[in-house]
């Protein structure tokens, strides 16, 4: 069993409630269990200028699936919501990033785990200060607390 930490962000549409609807289908997989959410919190856009405001949260599941194959179903999710574009920073129903895999370490070229921005972001920092202040950044060797407090603010 893996415990893994996912930032989720929406911008479009019923904001809470596309996040809640992507926990609640995330954890109608076999192979996933829900563990925690975090708050939700209106944030500002970064690197999108004039774009609607965000609702981010964090969560934590647990699971045997690999990192691609929680990923893969985590994008199908997306898409079933209502995400039309991928890749990019267009306005999104919900949007659906793992964060942090147990101590997993990936660096292919379309999933990267831990998130590389993580440790960049007040928009998932803060949320996983609700959830998981003591998980550790298995590259960065830092907690998320430890994240949370160095970010320049
Ligand atoms: N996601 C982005 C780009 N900018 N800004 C906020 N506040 N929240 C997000 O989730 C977000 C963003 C790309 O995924
Ligand atoms: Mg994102
Ligand atoms: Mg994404």
């Amino acid at each position: 069993m893996f415990d893994l930490f996912i930032g989720l962000g929406s911008n479009l549409g019923d904001r809470d409630r596309n996040i809640r609807d992507a926990i609640a289908r995330l954890s109608d997989h076999d192979l996933v269990d829900f563990v925690a959410l975090s708050q939700f919190y209106e944030t500002e856009p970064v690197n999108a200028v004039g774009h609607p405001m965000y609702i981010n949260a964090a969560a934590k599941f647990s699971s045997i699936l690999s990192p691609r194959e929680f990923m893969e179903f985590a994008e199908r999710v997306e898409r079933d919501l209502g995400r039309d574009s991928k890749g990019n920073y267009d306005p999104r129903t919900v949007d659906i990033d793992l964060l942090l895999y147990g101590t997993d370490i990936v660096s292919d070229e379309d999933l990267i785990v831990p998130h590389p921005l993580l440790h960049e972001r007040e928009f998932v920092l803060r949320p996983m200060m609700d959830i998981a202040p003591e998980a550790i950044h298995p590259l960065l060797e830092m907690s998320i607390k430890e994240l949370f407090d160095a970010l320049a603010r």
